[in-house]
């Protein structure tokens, strides 16, 4: 069956409807957040974190977090047009779901970038050494107050450190799958990195030894990327 350019069905008139109805964004708002392709194999950072954790991690709970902060858009149209940052940035305007799953989506979403095999992690670049000298004196200093925080960090959380609206950085804690760009956070920044503490972060590999698996996150964290975060931070 062919069409003429002249049948009813390609009318101008009808034409122009079609456009006007069209979604302006994604074809299905419904799947407006995704869950990215980690950067790497998923045992390119063994031994520090090992495949079948970074299996579960990224493909099961990394997943469940989009898929269920994707259920949530039904009831707020908002939320299907919005950047995950804003969402963080306005999570008073939300639930608990959202919030929990909306979290869990840019803390691991961050995570991923934020870590790189063994050898290709670079080192801080000149501008964030001084800033570190800075706030922290070094960055052995840096890193245990950091390993300090993470290992009394009680229950499910995460740790980061954040560059503040002053410039300074801070280490600071958040409960759950919440962090430093939420409104109601009570260190507020933009992350620089993070560390999941979460027992299925680690638990696999590591079982209750907390403290070893936050040492060999040092090892697999991809200073390149936390150079750029920090460069972009300050403009
Ligand atoms: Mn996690």
């Amino acid at each position: 069956m062919t069409y003429s350019f002249r049948t009813p069905f390609f009318s101008a008139a009808a034409l122009a409807m079609a456009v006007a109805s069209a979604p302006a964004l994604a074809a299905d708002p419904k799947a407006a957040f995704t869950l990215p392709d980690l950067p790497y194999a998923t045992d390119a950072l063994a031994p520090a974190i090992d495949k079948e954790t970074m299996e579960l991690h990224h493909g099961k709970h990394h997943k469940a977090y989009v898929d269920n902060l994707n259920k949530r858009i039904a009831d707020y149209p908002k939320l299907g047009e919005q950047s995950i940052e804003a969402v963080m940035a306005n999570i008073g305007d939300y639930d608990v779901a959202v919030r929990n799953n909306g979290g869990g989506h840019y803390n691991h979403s961050l995570f991923w970038t934020i870590l790189a095999p063994e050898g290709k992690q670079g080192e801080p670049s000149q501008a964030l050494s001084a800033r570190i000298s800075k706030d922290f004196e070094s960055k052995d200093k840096m890193v245990k107050a950091f390993n300090d925080a993470a290992a009394a960090n009680f229950g499910s959380g995460w740790t980061w450190v954040v560059v503040k609206d002053n410039g300074e950085l801070a280490i600071t804690n958040t409960p759950n799958q919440d962090n430093p760009l939420m409104s109601d956070a009570k260190e507020k920044g933009t992350p620089l990195f993070g560390l999941d503490t979460w027992e299925h972060a680690y638990y696999l590999q590591y079982q209750n030894r907390r403290p070893e698996y936050i040492n060999a996150f040092w090892k697999v964290l991809n200073w390149n990327e936390v150079n750029k975060r920090y460069d972009a931070a300050k403009k």
